[in-house]
């Protein structure tokens, strides 16, 4: 029987939650204070598409549910710090994050710190103790592939670009350059990573790379329109922020109706790089459709 979308989700999403409450360090172990924090900014919200995409290209690619549970464990957690660091006073300075109050501001700035440490070296830790691949150098690469979607040619050199950016107008290619960064490359990882779970051949990883080029950019277009549009009580965070500090976004740069625009043309090139993958890509369609359309 076919299992409808917002299934395979929800079962999905279930599953990684108790196996993300089992990889964090628990509460009551020393440093107390330091794992309750960890915890609090990992577990419990979120939409979790990051994991999705790895689970929907491992499925494509026939690799065993467990390989891809570490692996998309692995980029939550990265994932997770960006959150805690990003909303710290020096950088995006705010309150709420997942309708909650920020790390920081439940516990305090040098936990906070702590905790994005702390889940960054977790994420690796994963990825190098855990068997994800019969073939070792493959794992390896996996790793590497983590690192850099993370540093600074990757998610962090994005943020470095976006904190010098405000105030100032970018052009469109420059706009672009920094969100790949900051936003595609993580996502982009997410998907390549699920896929090298299960030995995805090199014309697979191409096409899966193009997919999530298309779609990590489209994410954050999405997000520009999201954080112009939506309430702060639908999103869970601080609407209308980027216009408040005077960042660059695709909505300042183009207006709403060409970000629009640009979100419907990146789904429909994510949506032909998948063409060859036929009813295999199905799951990856649907997060595609899910990451354009979304309303929070
Ligand atoms: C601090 C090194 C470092 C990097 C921070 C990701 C990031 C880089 C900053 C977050 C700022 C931001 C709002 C970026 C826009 C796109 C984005 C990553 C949104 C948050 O991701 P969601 O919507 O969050 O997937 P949930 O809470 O659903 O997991």
């Amino acid at each position: 029987m076919s299992v409808d979308f917002q299934s395979w989700t929800n079962t999905h999403i279930a599953h990684f939650e108790t196996v993300l409450a089992g990889l964090l360090p628990p509460a009551e172990v020393a440093p107390q204070r330091l794992h309750q924090a960890m915890r609090y900014a990992v577990l419990q919200g979120g939409k979790r598409v990051r994991p999705l995409l790895t689970f929907a290209a491992a499925e494509l690619v026939g690799a065993e549910l467990p390989r891809a549970q570490y692996a998309a464990a692995s980029v939550e957690l990265i994932h997770a710090y960006s959150l805690v660091h990003d909303d710290m006073p020096c950088m995006d300075d705010d309150v709420l994050r997942r309708g909650k109050p920020t790390c920081h501001v439940q516990y305090d700035e040098a936990t906070a710190l702590l905790v994005g440490d702390s889940l960054q070296t977790l994420a690796f830790q994963l990825l190098a103790e855990h068997r994800l691949s019969d073939d070792a150098s493959r794992q390896l690469a996996m790793i590497k592939l983590l690192a850099a979607a993370s540093g600074s040619r990757g998610m962090a050199g994005g943020q470095a670009i976006d904190l010098a950016s405000v105030g100032k107008s970018l052009s469109v290619p420059e706009l672009e350059f920094m969100h790949i960064h900051k936003t595609g490359a993580l996502i982009r990882a997410a998907i390549l990573l699920g896929a090298h779970c299960g030995n995805a051949t090199d014309a697979q990883l191409s096409r899966l790379n193009h997919f999530g080029k298309c779609v990590g950019l489209a994410f954050q277009v999405v997000d520009d329109v999201l954080d112009a549009e939506a309430d702060t009580a639908t999103l869970g965070k601080t609407a209308g922020k980027d216009a408040d500090h005077d960042k660059p976004t695709y909505v300042t740069l183009l207006g709403v109706q060409a970000a629009r625009g640009m979100a419907r043309q990146l789904h429909q090139d994510a949506l032909e790089s998948l063409a060859e993958f036929g009813g295999a890509a199905r799951r990856l369609r649907e997060l595609a459709d899910f990451i354009v359309l979304r309303k929070y």
